[in-house]
């Protein structure tokens, strides 16, 4: 079997019958064999209409969940039913113009993922309403803030995409909600990503299951994958041990102040030289507990590296308090920012040199991804290289 398309459908009874109608009109000219599985979960007669397509085209296949709901893992089970070689997912209520399949079918022999995005050149996401589209912007950027991965994917979010069959396999799925792209763009195995512009229009039948309840889903989602990845989990949790730090810091600075009595300058280097020691120890026992330097010399030198590399985040910090005071600007805000900088920095700059064979893997991943897009003038370009 060359294609399997997946639509999940959830009390899409105006839907079903057109868009297979649809479907199997553009593709039944091709060479290649396909099916489209509805994975189903509605209330309504959407699964009497569905047994009906059965019957008229031998394509279509279906499968009904009595006892369990939810987007993503409805395309899940439509993955485990599926033989084609390459998969495409896309919503049964023509949102996603079926029109893109043979072109997507085409890129798909060239590329791993093929991405039909509403928000590269020639696309548009005119079929959702401002609410929605300023929804579906913050969680674009939520994803794009909090992994690295999804960075140079302009539409990550989309329920509309295609990809080799090869990039799931000995692959865990197990997304939560709806999103299942940003499942498979973290979690998948591929190397080129292409995308092709599309427009997006509006429901004409039937209306949209999304709710309040889906965008915390969503932000679950995220924070389960934020972790998946070693790099960024090497990142929150360099980030959880700095915060920790802060009130090993306080603390001390509490304790040797009033306790101890000591002069305030001698109080606050001391609180901070141990603050520097605590992260240090805890950065070498979670963070990047598998990554022992070679040497003995370089073993040693790891701490001074440490300390060297925090204090220059401090200088960083400073920086900007003093350019935003200059600035007339507001103290707190320069401190955020600074903090926000050096942060990076120290995460960098210890991954690099106090942790070094961290570093050369994440540049290794580096070279791996390469997104194109479709452009109406030329038969594509080259992008980003991730
Ligand atoms: N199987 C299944 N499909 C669902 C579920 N929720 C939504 N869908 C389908 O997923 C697709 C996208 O849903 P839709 O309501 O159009 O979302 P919107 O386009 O973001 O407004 C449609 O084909 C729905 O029928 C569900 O819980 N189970
Ligand atoms: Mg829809």
């Amino acid at each position: 079997m060359d294609l399997s398309i997946i639509i999940p459908t959830f009390n899409e009874r105006n839907n079903v019958k057109i868009i297979a109608e649809k479907i199997t009109t553009l593709l039944q000219g091709s060479n290649s064999s396909f099916e489209i599985i509805f994975v189903d979960d509605s209330l309504d007669d959407t699964p009497v209409l569905l047994e009906e397509l059965c019957q008229q085209y031998k394509e279509v296949k279906y499968i009904h969940r009595r006892n369990e709901k939810g987007l993503a893992s409805a395309v899940v089970k439509g993955f485990l039913h599926s033989q084609g070689n390459q998969i495409i997912v896309m919503d049964a209520d023509l949102q996603h113009p079926p029109e893109l399949l043979p072109l997507m079918i085409k890129r798909l022999a060239r590329y791993d993922v093929v991405i039909p995005s509403r928000f590269v050149a020639g696309g548009s996401d005119g079929g959702l309403n401002i609410v929605r589209k300023l929804i579906s912007g913050v969680a674009r950027g939520i994803g794009y803030i909090f992994i690295k991965k999804l960075r140079c994917i302009s539409d990550s979010t989309s329920g509309y995409f295609g990809f080799k069959r090869s990039v799931i396999e000995q692959v865990q799925l197990n997304p939560i909600g709806w999103k299942i792209l940003i499942e498979i763009l973290v979690k998948g195995r591929y190397q080129t990503v292409h995308e092709i512009p599309y427009s997006f229009v509006a429901r004409t039948a039937g209306t949209s299951k999304m709710n309040l309840n889906e965008q915390f889903n969503y932000l679950k989602h995220i924070g389960q994958l934020m972790m998946y990845h070693p790099e960024h989990r090497k990142f929150y949790y360099f980030c959880m041990i700095g915060t920790l730090g802060v009130f090993v810091n306080l603390s001390c600075l509490h304790f040797f102040l009033h306790f101890l009595g000591m002069e305030e300058l001698t109080a606050s280097v001391y609180a901070s030289s141990i603050a520097m020691l605590h992260n240090f120890m805890w950065n070498h026992k979670v963070t990047w507990k598998e990554c022992k330097q070679q040497t003995l010399w370089k073993q040693m030198m790891q701490f001074p590296q440490f300390v060297l590399i925090c204090s220059l985040g401090i200088a960083i910090t400073t920086l900007f308090t003093q350019a935003f005071l200059f600035l007339g600007w507001n103290i707190y805000a320069g401190q955020l920012t600074g903090i926000a900088v050096s942060i990076l920095w120290n995460f960098s700059a210890n991954s690099k040199w106090t942790w070094s064979a961290t570093y050369s893997q994440i540049n290794a991943d580096k070279e791996k991804l390469i997104v194109t897009q479709e452009l109406p003038s030329k038969e594509n370009c080259m992008q980003v290289e991730f």
